[in-house]
């Protein structure tokens, strides 16, 4: 989380066929070396002449865009959006490991959403609902509590204050080549594929930051 310019493709964590067969290694592939790639290339491109902003790490850039210069803060909500969002996309997924949250995200998921079936469904009819491009998250607020939203496009929960524990691309490029118009089978497919103990590390870190924030120094 401290990456800032030139911002680089982050090496995918697993094999492109690794997510087989609940993500097909072609969509992989594409996602990864053309989408994922594009964002990255198009966010140094934009900031290449802005330098007084090249220290900055990719979420202040993301929290403070209305900050930036409005020639560049679009593409820097996009491009810049689309790193941030696919970094925690391709890291919370893969084959191995736990089937279902452990240790202190499954106790918070039990405290806010009483079961991970009911969280799941949550997250479910979220992510079906949204219209167009966006994603479902599972996102954590600053009295360290879970919640379930949608954002838009490529924006991300750092926006909105939020810390991202995990996420559901439901763009069509992160499914139409297997699945077609069919996200639904996309979305209940993706919960074979998460990577728990990454999640809880997401969660963790989410309750270091909203301490830190809180935090009032002697
Ligand atoms: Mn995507």
């Amino acid at each position: 989380m401290k990456e800032h310019y030139p911002f680089i493709l982050k090496e995918l964590p697993y094999n492109y066929d690794a997510l087989e067969p609940y993500i097909d290694e072609e969509t992989v592939r594409i996602h990864y070396n053309k989408h994922l790639k594009t964002y990255v290339d198009k966010l140094n491109e934009t900031l290449e002449t802005y330098t007084m902003y090249h220290n900055f790490s990719l979420e202040t850039l993301l929290c403070n865009l209305d900050k930036l210069p409005r020639k560049i803060r679009e593409s820097v909500r996009n491009n810049g959006g689309g790193v941030f969002n696919h970094n925690i996309y391709f890291s919370i997924l893969e084959r191995k490991g736990s089937k279902k949250p452990i240790g202190n995200i499954e106790k918070a998921i039990q405290k806010e959403f009483n079961t991970y079936e009911q969280l799941v469904e949550k997250l479910r009819n979220e992510a079906n609902n949204l219209f167009g491009s966006g994603y479902a998250w599972l996102a954590m607020d600053n009295n360290k509590r879970l919640k379930v939203v949608t954002t838009r496009n490529q924006d991300t929960v750092l926006a909105i204050n939020l810390y991202p524990i995990l996420l559901i691309d439901v763009w069509e490029h992160a499914y139409y080549l297997k699945y077609q118009n069919r996200r639904a089978r996309y979305t209940d497919n993706f919960f074979n594929i998460i990577n728990w103990e990454k999640v809880e590390e997401n969660y963790n870190n989410g309750v270091k930051y909203f301490n830190r924030v809180l935090n009032i120094p002697n």
